[in-house]
């Protein structure tokens, strides 16, 4: 556990060159320190908690005009005292004025140190925190709108509820263990197994890793088929760039190129690959395997079939082996609908369109289908999106199985307490409760220095 009683400051902008940079200050020495670096324009003291203007000065030298703020706690980020000081957005100043506030006794602070502090304040619980940092990192409106929910304290609540409902249930229990004969055993037995069985559903179906990867990094969609069918095409077309390389030699593509669009607040991070075939030239065969790679892995495969030549069995095999969610049958500008027709009849059920990179034909309806595919996932109320929340939740979920097959198999009642009290240190690891000082070290090391 870090110490908490020293005062810490950092950058809390990106470093480089800005119009402003803000440098954060927080513990007890804080206002002190402040007071003794600047000066305001009018001679006057500091007021807390209005921004003043006026300079910093160290050993008489003047450093740069700023506006500086003193925000006594505990109503702080941190619940701590802290300062802000907002300099001119140039590294060489936010190093002085860092300099001269160590010079006064203050350390440079880790990497979320100042969230860690208001977690130790119990201002906030290892989930808000965590929020804290999806807003930071958030990619699109949906994950911001997530992040707030959970800094706003979603995770917390819904874990709030079910610790006190299993509270309820462990009193029940103790008083059934403590005066057996004053309740009907076979009832209290039911309902307590009962009681287990739904909270557990009730924390397995508020879990969505999917829900929750997809709001934080993007939806994967790869494009692939085989060469010249106009992959890279289309994936300029998404992104207005010329970013891919078009040719009409088969085999341009080598290498993966992707590339994230926001279409309807969501991230897509379109994935280009090599035309898939047999080929002799060993830098191919490589682009080759990439492309499978990346075909394995993504959320959404997108098969190309070039509607200007007659599809032939590598097509058919493709739909076989790669299972496509969708089909853009390619070229539409060069090929009517009857010259599609073989190719939609070998697709059979799989969903298609016909597209143009050329005209910008079905490009619109490529875009909305997208959207539509991912909005389902999205649209599921799940409260646990993040990967440690979800793997603590199934945790305890599992203890509260266990729990009601201990008292359908009548097993000493003093085991299913056992696993009650797990599933409830389980939750209370999402919070931060009973997280161990590990799993708070790695929670905030993923921090920014200055948040
Ligand atoms: N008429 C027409 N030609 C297109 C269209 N899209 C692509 N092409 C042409 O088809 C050829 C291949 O296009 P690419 O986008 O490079 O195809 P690819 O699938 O990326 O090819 P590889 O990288 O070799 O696998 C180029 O000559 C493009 O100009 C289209 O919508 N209409
Ligand atoms: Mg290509």
């Amino acid at each position: 556990m870090r110490m908490i009683r020293d005062t810490i400051a950092a950058q809390s902008t990106v470093s480089g060159e800005g119009g402003i940079a803000i440098v954060r200050i927080s513990g007890p020495d804080s206002i002190r320190v402040t007071k003794d670096i600047f000066r305001t324009a009018s001679g006057c003291d500091m007021d807390p908690r209005h921004l003043m203007y006026g300079r910093v000065v160290w050993k008489e030298e003047i450093i740069d005009e700023v506006m500086a703020v003193i925000l006594p706690g505990p109503h702080t980020y941190t619940k701590e005292d802290m300062a802000e000081i907002q300099c001119h957005g140039s590294q060489v100043i936010v190093n002085r004025i860092l300099s001269a506030v160590m010079e006064c006794g203050v350390r440079m602070a880790e990497p979320g140190e100042f969230s860690y502090r208001a977690f130790i304040n119990g201002r906030i619980d290892l989930a808000q925190a965590e929020g804290i940092m999806r807003l930071i990192h958030s990619s699109g409106e949906r994950s911001r709108k997530s992040a707030l929910r959970q800094m706003d304290g979603l995770v917390s609540k819904e874990i709030r509820i079910v610790q006190s409902m299993l509270a309820d249930l462990a009193a029940g229990l103790a008083a059934f263990i403590d005066f057996p004969d004053e309740v009907d055993e076979s009832e209290t037995a039911e309902k307590i197994s009962e009681k287990c069985l739904e909270i557990a559903d009730r924390l397995e179906k508020e879990c969505s890793e999917k829900k929750g990867r997809i709001e934080d990094e993007g939806v994967f969609v790869a494009l692939c088929g085989k060469p010249n069918a106009g992959k890279s095409s289309i994936l300029n077309t998404l992104i207005g760039q010329e970013r891919a390389i078009v040719s009409e030699i088969p085999g341009t593509t080598r290498d993966i190129i992707r590339e994230s669009v926001l279409m309807n607040g969501i991230r897509f991070n379109i994935t280009d690959t090599a035309g898939l075939r047999d080929t002799d030239n060993p830098v191919e065969k490589i682009g080759v395997e990439r492309a499978k790679q990346a075909i394995d892995t993504a959320d959404l495969r997108i098969l190309l079939v070039d509607s200007s030549e007659m599809p032939d069995q590598t097509v058919s095999e493709m739909l076989q082996e790669i299972r496509p969610d969708l089909v853009l049958i390619s070229k539409k500008d060069i090929q009517d609908e009857d010259g599609s027709r073989e190719i939609i009849r070998m697709i059979g059920d799989c969903p298609h369109i016909r597209i143009s990179a050329s005209s910008g034909e079905g490009i619109r309806q490529f875009r909305e289908w997208l959207c539509e595919k991912v909005e389902s996932d999205l649209s599921r109320e799940a409260v646990f999106s993040q990967t440690r929340h979800i793997e603590a939740a199934k945790r305890a979920a599992k203890h509260l199985r266990n729990a009601a097959s201990s008292v359908e198999n009548e097993m000493p009642l003093d085991l299913v307490n056992i696993d009650l009290i797990a599933a409830m240190e389980e939750l209370g690891q999402v919070t931060g409760e009973n997280a161990t000082e590990a799993v708070i070290d790695r929670v905030f090391s993923t921090f920014c220095v200055g948040k």
